[in-house]
């Protein structure tokens, strides 16, 4: 397991994962409260939920949204929705320090301007997991997707192009901030099942946003 990733508080530092891929190690922490503080807003509108795969499965991780669209799944298919199918409601907005934060990272990891129009937000509770896949619901793989990670560390699985190809492990914790873009931005990539934990801030949890731009 590499162990690149503690930062030491206050010195963030950018380690190239793969060709457009970027962490940004403890990028977030700055604004940490700020963003709990929103995430808590968003579920008090958009609560939490166990979404429901193609293939009839529950998903283990938790989810909701914020922006214009959120991304959903049902017995039907996966799809972004502008409507929240729990409360027929739109998605809670973005945030303001959610989208500064995105454009932010981007722009460090070298992708100007992003403007994502949805947030994606998972929850892990220990033994939850995210197996492995690609994201390609959206419709424009030139811009990149960001991943912020809150709360208890996880060990992220990044594969290539292929669902067989050789996985390699990150540990992502608290802070982390990655910017998934060009070659790396339809790597299959994964989950493993969240270990037991106490974070200061988030308890026994680990929280993930991903910002997208689907148009
Ligand atoms: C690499 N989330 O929501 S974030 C997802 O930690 C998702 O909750 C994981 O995969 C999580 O779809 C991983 C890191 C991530 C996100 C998107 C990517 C890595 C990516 C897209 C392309 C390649
Ligand atoms: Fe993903």
């Amino acid at each position: 397991m590499m162990d690149l990733f503690d930062a030491v508080e206050g010195e963030p530092r950018d380690i190239q994962l793969a060709p457009g891929a970027m962490l940004l190690a403890g990028f977030a922490r700055p604004i940490e409260t700020p963003l709990i503080e929103s995430v808590n807003a968003i579920i008090n509108r958009a609560p939490f939920r166990h979404l429901i795969t193609p293939g009839d499965h529950r998903m283990s991780v938790a989810m909701t949204n914020c922006g214009r669209v959120g991304w959903v799944s049902d017995r039907t298919g996966y799809r972004y929705d502008a409507i929240d199918p729990d409360s027929g409601n739109p998605w809670p907005q973005m945030p303001a320090v959610f989208a500064d934060l995105a454009l932010r990272a981007a722009a460090r990891a070298g992708f100007a301007d992003f403007r994502p129009d949805a947030c994606l937000i998972n929850r892990y509770d220990p033994g939850a997991k995210l197996s492995l896949h690609q994201d390609k619901d959206e419709l424009d793989f030139n811009a990149p997707i960001v991943s912020v990670s809150l709360g208890l560390v996880a060990t992220f699985l990044f594969g290539g192009l292929n669902r067989s190809d050789k996985t390699a492990r990150y540990r992502l914790v608290h802070g982390d901030v990655v910017a998934w873009g060009g070659p790396s931005r339809l790597a299959y990539h994964g989950v493993m099942p969240l270990a037991d934990g106490e974070h200061p801030l988030l308890g026994a949890q680990r929280i993930n946003l991903t910002f997208r731009k689907t148009r």
